[in-house]
């Protein structure tokens, strides 16, 4: 078929429409939650409540270094992602949202999980695969549950947890709790056609979820620029429909700021009246390990890795805390030796709890009793 050209529309009909003759396009509509110049009091937090936030970042960090000495100890085998230099944002997140606002992630989950309140001891035994475990010591690291905190995993295939993350939100609404689904996963994730499908009907159905994506800058070994034509992923969920945010992931007190307010947003409001909504976060952050502990780490410099440690979440939050004299050292080293001495315990407690007996192997897995295929 020949293709046929349109005349252009004369000048004075353009000027009579929205003055240009191309279709109205709408800028998207994003907003930066960086430099944000936020003190506590600003954002309505005691020195009790920063306290509380500096402490969980450090238990988060305590768990962690520990558990890759065990690793090494070989007391925990199989896989370990850990989170080190992430901790805002769990933190961040959790400290700005409701507690029981659902709450999914990838396989890197222990800094979720602890920020939303699940013991060391159920955290550390499950590293051991040992049955007091919150998966009792099935899952291991990358399979962290804790359904009473609204804690959905700690899921291992790449994507896969974003559509549930975004049913979750639907169940929010469909149940008028009030709540909204905070779904988070990796760079690498965004690619996968799940996590397309489940935007385009988080906006379709106007679902109260944050889908989150925590850019780390690398998906095991290859970074986001390698990988994507274009590095902004905040731009992902425009096509949908879906307002965006960007997030310093490196600064607790823009991710606690960003989190509360982006959060009510998308339930309608604090007092949820309004109408509910999706909103893409993307959060920038930066993971100081390996992607897992069998990870040279080749694929950037030792200078890059410097220059993103002197933007240490941790670092940069115990500074506030002196600068503003909401502590004393005496008290900050008190909060380290107190988070020490409980990461220790849960290791004890790890060692001492059994391993799941053999009989249970078959349980907590889904049967379908009249299966055709496997007698
Ligand atoms: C569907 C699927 N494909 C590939 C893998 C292997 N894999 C495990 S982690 C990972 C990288 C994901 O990176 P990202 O989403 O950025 O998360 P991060 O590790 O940085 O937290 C890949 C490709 C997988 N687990 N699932
Ligand atoms: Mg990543």
């Amino acid at each position: 078929m020949a293709a046929t050209k349109q005349k252009a529309a004369p000048a004075e009909d353009r000027a009579a429409t929205n003055g240009s003759a191309m279709p109205d396009i709408p800028a998207p509509d994003v907003r930066f939650f960086q430099n944000s110049g936020h003190t506590h009091e600003s954002l309505g937090l005691s020195a009790d409540d920063v306290l509380a936030m500096y402490r969980n970042m450090l238990l988060q960090r305590r768990f962690e270094e520990r558990a890759a000495q065990m690793y090494g100890r070989q007391k925990i085998s199989g896989f370990l992602h850990l989170y080190i230099g992430q901790e805002a944002v769990s933190t961040g997140a959790v400290w700005g949202t409701r507690p029981d606002d659902p709450i999914i992630t990838a396989y890197r989950d222990h800094g979720l999980a602890l920020a939303r309140g699940m013991s060391t001891d159920a955290g550390m035994a499950e590293l051991f695969g040992k049955i007091d475990g919150c998966s009792r010591g099935k899952g291991g690291s990358m399979h962290f549950f804790d359904v009473e905190k609204g804690f959905y995993g700690g899921h291992g295939i790449v994507g896969g947890q974003i559509p549930v993350g975004v049913g979750m939100g639907f169940a929010c609404k469909y149940q008028k709790t009030g709540g909204v689904a905070l779904t988070f996963f990796g760079d690498g994730a965004i690619n996968q056609g799940a996590f397309h499908e489940a935007a385009n009907l988080a906006a379709l159905y106007k679902v109260p979820v944050l889908i989150i994506v925590e850019n780390n800058e690398y998906a095991m070994g290859t970074s986001v620029t390698r990988s994507r034509g274009d590095a902004n992923l905040w731009k992902s969920g425009y096509p949908y429909g879906m307002k965006a945010a960007v997030i310093d992931g490196m600064d607790l007190f823009e991710c606690y700021g960003a989190f509360k307010t982006l959060a009510d947003e998308a339930r309608g409001g604090a007092d949820g009246e309004g109408e509910t909504h999706p909103i893409f976060v993307e959060v920038r952050t930066y993971r100081y390990r390996g992607h897992s502990m069998s990870d040279p780490q080749k694929y950037r410099t030792k200078e890059e890795m410097e220059a993103k440690k002197s933007e240490d979440p941790i670092v940069r939050t115990k500074l506030y805390i002196a600068e503003h004299e909401l502590a004393t050292d005496e008290q900050l080293d008190q909060i380290d030796e107190e988070v020490k001495a409980e990461v220790m315990a849960a290791v004890e407690f790890a060692e001492k709890s059994p391993f799941p007996p053999v009989e249970t192997m078959y349980e907590d897995v889904y049967v379908q009793d009249d299966y055709p295929f496997i007698s």
